[in-house]
């Protein structure tokens, strides 16, 4: 059984070696990636017991995803090989320094989850469930799924957080809009990124933003306003800067890492500023390697890191 609790689609991604574009690449590596997963190997690597569960396709990709994620230390006892559905497939690269994806994922086993594929003694007995704004833009079932799940937490008090992760190839802002609003009014955590929350409520005014957060009674976590995080509760605002990173190499899985950093400290039971400040050097560290989720730290760096820092509280 696992502490923290999460679900979604994983897919095989393949990135060109070589820094080319996919159009010119002879050559790919071969890695996963989703981001529930990629917060759950997070959350292992920093000693929380964390559980994914999803549906892959019984073939090779899903075999490849599902080996990989056990030996990261995540309990996957609750995910699926399901026979005759496909695993979803990612294509990354990165192109006169812009990155893009492109997704192969319509009908795949992930998107055919249903709420009766939840297990309700799995959440109810974790301390936290995760749930992102991916899982809901899939499919029609996928949504409910994720309401379904989101509900079975509440019902039993363990705690949900939530990142919308907005992922505009997947669903239209106007389809997106309403679910992803639900899902944030019935969040403990609410952890989305400045750039996210402008979109959402379609301004650029700083205390329109945080006017609207205020309404809800989760904790807000936004990322990257200016260089910083802030969280936001009723009746106040405490900033948190951002680490300084050498050399950005990939920028994607650095929401993730953050988020793996900040909810394995609100298990341990850290105050929210120095849970934001592990989740922030953990997104800093991620940006410098390439991959999804393979340069999150592992704790014992992580440790050195932070007693090296003397601004950071312990
Ligand atoms: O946060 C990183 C994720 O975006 C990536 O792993 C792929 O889950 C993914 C998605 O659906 O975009």
């Amino acid at each position: 059984f696992a502490d923290i609790v999460t679900f979604g689609e994983t897919m095989a991604l393949m990135m060109p070696g070589q820094g080319k574009g996919i159009e010119h690449a002879k050559t790919f590596d071969s890695s996963f990636g989703g981001a529930e997963s990629n917060l759950a190997i997070g959350l292992a690597r920093l000693g929380a017991k964390a559980g994914w569960f999803g549906r892959l396709g019984d073939d090779p990709l899903g075999r490849m995803i599902l080996k990989g994620i056990r030996g990261e230390g995540v309990d996957v006892s609750r995910a699926a090989l399901v026979e005759g559905e496909p695993t979803g497939l990612m294509l990354r690269d990165v192109t006169w320094g812009r990155s893009s994806v492109y997704y192969y994922r319509k009908l795949s086993a992930a998107s055919k989850m249903t709420p009766a594929h939840l297990d309700e003694d799995y959440i109810r007995q974790a301390k936290l469930l995760h749930v992102t704004g991916i899982t809901p833009a899939l499919s029609e079932s996928c949504r409910e799924t994720t309401f379904a799940a989101v509900d079975i937490a509440r019902k039993h008090g363990v705690k949900v957080s939530f990142d919308p992760n907005l992922r505009l190839k997947l669903w239209s802002m106007e389809e997106a809009r309403p679910v992803l609003q639900r899902l944030a009014e019935s969040a403990d955590y609410y952890l989305p990124g400045y750039d996210e929350l402008q979109l959402l409520y379609g301004t650029d005014d700083f205390d329109a933003i945080m006017g609207e957060l205020r309404k809800l009674k989760a904790i807000s976590i936004v990322k990257g306003a200016g260089n910083e995080t802030l969280i936001v509760e009723k009746d106040r605002i405490d900033r948190v800067p951002f680490f300084p990173v050498k050399q950005v190499v990939d920028t994607v899985g650095a929401g993730d890492g953050f988020c793996a950093g900040f909810l394995s400290g609100i298990v341990r039971e850290q105050s929210p500023i120095e849970a934001v400040r592990l989740g922030s050097l953990i997104g800093a560290m991620v940006v410098q390697g390439a991959g999804d989720w393979e340069s999150i730290p592992p704790l014992a760096l992580v440790e050195a890191e932070l007693g090296s820092r003397k601004h950071v509280e312990r």
